[in-house]
């Protein structure tokens, strides 16, 4: 009997996270990963203001060249339609349609969370992780962020962390933080388990697996604060906020490190996907 492994890809990291052109050669290499791992990827985005699940080559093409395009969180999917307009789907909105198509397994690279200058300014991507239950796989939250209040509200919101072969939180480009996972995980079928069990309680708060960047591209710590410290000064000087705050964020990294950072951030999104495939290949086979 055939498997179906079906993994959901956000956008936003293709329209907003990714310097072009590299941006479409790791979303193709996403899709390759997520098929090498026994699964099925479908991305999700907005095409013509019409939400799709599963892009074709040509249409991921379109989408990495499209200008302008809407960083798409859940508040801005109901205008998408009317408008017409192109969006990348951010964690959040990308979660919320992979539950309702059934799809239970997500990779990104790392999620949204609180952010160091200004604490008010917290991620939508948090909210809906505490309310739809599905699986997200990710490096943690992304390292620009102010990692320890993240770490706090994901524990307020029931979201069960879980560790990747490794017992500390990950945040992005780097390995380690100060901060613990809920539970450190072997393999998939583990994570299955876990899953079936969410699902049997009824939870409705997502899994967050946490895979730590693979350590031939990990950058330091110390390193990468340095960079977020001047980065975060320089938006505030030029006001940047809001959705802009986060692409601004990482573009800057990608500048200071001449290109290490997305060196790293190519690297944690290949591995993400690549777990996200087995995960839900083993959910699959649990299920039958
Ligand atoms: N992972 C990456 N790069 C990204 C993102 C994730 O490696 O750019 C995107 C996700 O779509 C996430 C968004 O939902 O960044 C968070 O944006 P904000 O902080 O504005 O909520
Ligand atoms: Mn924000």
């Amino acid at each position: 009997m055939s498997i179906t492994a079906p993994v959901a890809l956000e956008s936003t990291v293709i329209t907003h996270g990714l310097p072009r052109p590299e941006n479409l050669e790791i979303a193709l290499a996403m899709q390759a990963s997520v098929r090498a791992g026994g699964g099925d990827p479908r991305c999700i985005a907005v095409l013509n203001g019409h939400i799709r699940i599963g892009l074709s080559d040509e249409e991921l093409e379109a989408l990495a060249h499209r200008e302008p395009v809407r960083k798409c969180s859940l508040r801005d999917l109901p205008l998408m339609k009317h408008s017409g307009e192109w969006g990348g789907t951010t964690v959040s909105a990308t979660l919320h349609i992979a539950q309702r198509a059934g799809i239970p397994v997500f990779a990104t690279g790392g999620i949204g969370g609180v952010h160091r200058g200004d604490a008010d300014d917290v991620s939508a991507d948090l909210p809906a992780l505490a309310g739809i239950p599905g699986t997200v796989v990710c490096a943690g939250p992304k390292s620009i962020l102010d990692i320890d209040r993240t770490r706090e509200r994901l524990e307020t919101d029931g979201v069960t962390v879980l560790g990747w072969n490794t017992d500390t939180f990950p945040c992005f480009y780097c390995r380690e933080s100060n901060h613990a996972v809920d539970k450190r995980v072997e393999s998939a079928h583990e994570v299955a388990e876990i899953m079936l069990e969410r699902d049997h309680l009824g939870l409705q708060a997502s899994l967050l697996v946490v895979a730590p960047c693979p350590e031939t591209h990990a950058l330091p710590t110390e390193e990468v604060n340095q960079c977020v410290m001047e980065a975060q000064m320089e938006a505030d000087e030029l006001g940047v906020s809001g959705k802009d705050l986060t692409p601004y964020l990482l573009n800057h990294l990608a500048q200071r490190t001449h290109g290490r950072s997305l060196a790293a951030n190519r690297a944690l999104l290949l591995n993400n996907a690549r777990i996200a495939a087995e995960i839900s290949r083993s959910y699959s086979i649990l299920q039958m």
